[in-house]
């Protein structure tokens, strides 16, 4: 196999000698300046993925709720979904080659996929607000070309566009029209149809507060907004035009902060939500009489779906499986409410988007959320069959109109990914025809008090997890330790795990109160530190 071109061009992105990365949760994320090679390198893997699965394969450069400083990569399937795990080493051993390497990783790939590099490819590329991230997709662009393959730059888009557009070209338009617009078309259609079905309720949602995070999402949404007026009303913060991208703002610092960003003042009552970085994940809050914050997390957003999908097809006598999948950061109350009050079985998957969704894959409806605000629903072929039959040869009104209303929401939720305007869409269209307030919502459960924190220490591979990352087996001591913390403690879990998107070690802790979730997630914080080789000072208990 000659690679003259590849090669050639390799050598304009050349990897600086002896950096290594690991493919994450998400795909390769750290800082933009040490990017260039791997954009160009999963460039190449794009191409060799299309042609393997002959289909148009989706890059995005994003690193979602990281810093502004850093960059990444999220490779996108047929599907839509995210790249498949057994390609993830090809990926790792692409990122990591040496230039001379670089020929005989390529070949081997080739070889083993048995790939017929005279196979039509196709790649979609986008990206995100950062700085860095315009520079990165031309290097993505340079991998795609130099292998030949056609492709198309759709720009600054949210990463579930890019989902959206990838699986409506591989379905030839089964899924909606590849593009921006056929994505803003479909999903205001399916909202409008969903509204309207509200039986005295009006057609009016009134005015929803979004915190952009001054990235992709606000942006996207501004120019949806035209397609859901006058129904929502929306007033934009952070929306990109003065602050920093998810700079004390965005979904990710209102989760793990407990506070609302900066730069949105709440009065009692009103109904915000923020984004992050790339429009994957959102969170709901709202402060009450007494300006309590509220958060309404991943946990209260798949209980409001589930527990709608479900009261629709009891309506309608439809006996489906339906579960939910969350990970070991979701709330001990929700868990409990899904199962023992409404009766749905739920399930823990690692985290990570791309565990859920293949867990939540294997139901007829399957709805995943991970606590930070990342998930969707998804519908099987069959179900989704059945339910448009009902439509229109349900045996009573009821029926139909119950039909019909679960026929929208799967037009109107992106099955091929999490996605913030989506979820959203989705979200103030239950509240509506609920006839719920965001206090209302937050009424249906009480959450556990809980607490996130992370820790440096000099290599998080020294941890290894396990029973979906709810255990540590190393270090050695670590998981003992964390035992014997959590005991002294009413209604307590913790946990501790790498992430994968920063070079950090996460802690969770939930409790009966907030003091004692605070202190537990302190103590097991200390505890990592010093048996995974904590580095710098001590971490401090919170204020
Ligand atoms: C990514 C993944 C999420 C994951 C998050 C944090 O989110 O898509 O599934 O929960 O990273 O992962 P970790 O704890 O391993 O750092 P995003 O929104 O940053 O792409």
């Amino acid at each position: 196999m000659h690679l003259e071109a590849v090669l050639k061009s390799s050598a304009r992105h050349a990897k600086p000698a002896g950096l290594t990365l690991q493919y994450g949760t998400a795909g390769f994320r750290t800082k933009a300046e040490h990017l260039d090679h791997v954009m160009y390198r999963m460039g190449l893997l794009a191409v060799l993925r299309s042609k393997n699965t002959k289909s148009g394969i989706g890059v995005m450069v994003t690193a979602s709720h990281n810093p502004e400083e850093d960059n990444g990569v999220k490779l996108v399937d047929p599907m839509g979904e995210m790249l498949a795990q057994e390609w993830e080493v090809y990926a790792t051993n692409l990122a990591n080659a040496e230039e001379h390497e670089l020929q005989t990783v390529l070949t081997n790939i080739i070889k083993q996929e048995s790939i017929n590099m005279q196979q039509e490819s196709f790649i979609a590329i986008g990206r995100d607000t950062r700085p860095s991230s315009e520079n990165l997709s031309r290097s993505v662009i340079d991998g795609v070309s130099s292998l030949d393959s056609k492709f198309q730059d759709y720009g600054l888009v949210t990463t579930p566009q890019l989902h959206y557009v990838i699986c409506c070209r591989n379905t030839n338009g089964a899924y909606g029209e590849p593009s921006v617009e056929g994505y803003y078309q479909k999903l205001s259609k399916a909202f409008k149809e969903l509204i309207q079905q509200a039986p005295g309720h009006g057609s009016e949602l009134g005015c929803l507060r979004v915190d952009g995070a001054n990235g992709i999402g606000a942006l996207k949404l501004k120019d949806m907004e035209q397609y859901l007026q006058p129904m929502l009303s929306i007033q934009f913060f952070n929306d990109g035009s003065k602050g920093k991208l998810n700079y004390m703002c965005g979904a990710d610092y209102v989760k793990v902060q407990q506070k609302a960003p900066e730069g949105l003042d709440m009065k009692p009552g009103e109904r915000c939500c923020s984004f992050d970085g790339d429009a994957d994940r959102i969170v709901y809050y709202y402060n009450d009489h007494d300006n309590h914050f509220h958060l309404l997390d991943g946990d209260k957003i798949a209980t409001l779906i589930s527990t709608f999908i479900k009261e629709l097809l009891s309506k309608m006598n439809l006996n489906v499986k339906m579960a939910v999948v969350q990970t070991a950061y979701a709330n001990g109350s929700s868990t409990r409410y899904l199962e023992e009050v409404m009766k749905v079985p739920v399930y823990c998957a690692k985290t990570g988007v791309k565990h859920l969704h293949h867990k939540a894959q294997e139901f007829d409806i399957g709805v995943y959320f991970e606590a930070n605000g990342h998930g969707t629903a998804l519908f099987s072929k069959t179900a989704e069959d059945q339910i448009k039959r009902l439509v229109h040869t349900g045996a009573t009104e009821e029926i139909r109109k119950s039909a019909q209303m679960l026929e929208n929401v799967i037009n109107l939720i992106n099955q091929t990914v999490g996605d913030a305007i989506s979820d959203m869409l989705v979200i103030e269209a239950i509240l509506h025809l609920k006839g719920l307030t965001i206090q209302k919502w937050d009424e249906i459960y009480p959450d556990l008090p809980n607490r996130q924190l992370k820790v440096k220490v000099a290599d998080r591979r020294v941890i290894e997890t396990t029973d979906a990352e709810r255990r540590t087996i190393k270090p050695p001591g670590l998981q003992e330790k964390i035992d014997e913390i959590v005991k002294i403690y009413n209604l307590a879990r913790a946990f501790v795990r790498p992430s994968g998107t920063e070079d950090v070690v996460r802690i969770y802790a939930e409790a009966d109160t907030q003091v004692n979730a605070d202190a537990l997630a302190h103590e097991v914080c200390l505890a990592a530190f010093s048996l995974a080789g904590g580095v710098g000072d001590q971490p401090q208990p919170l204020p």
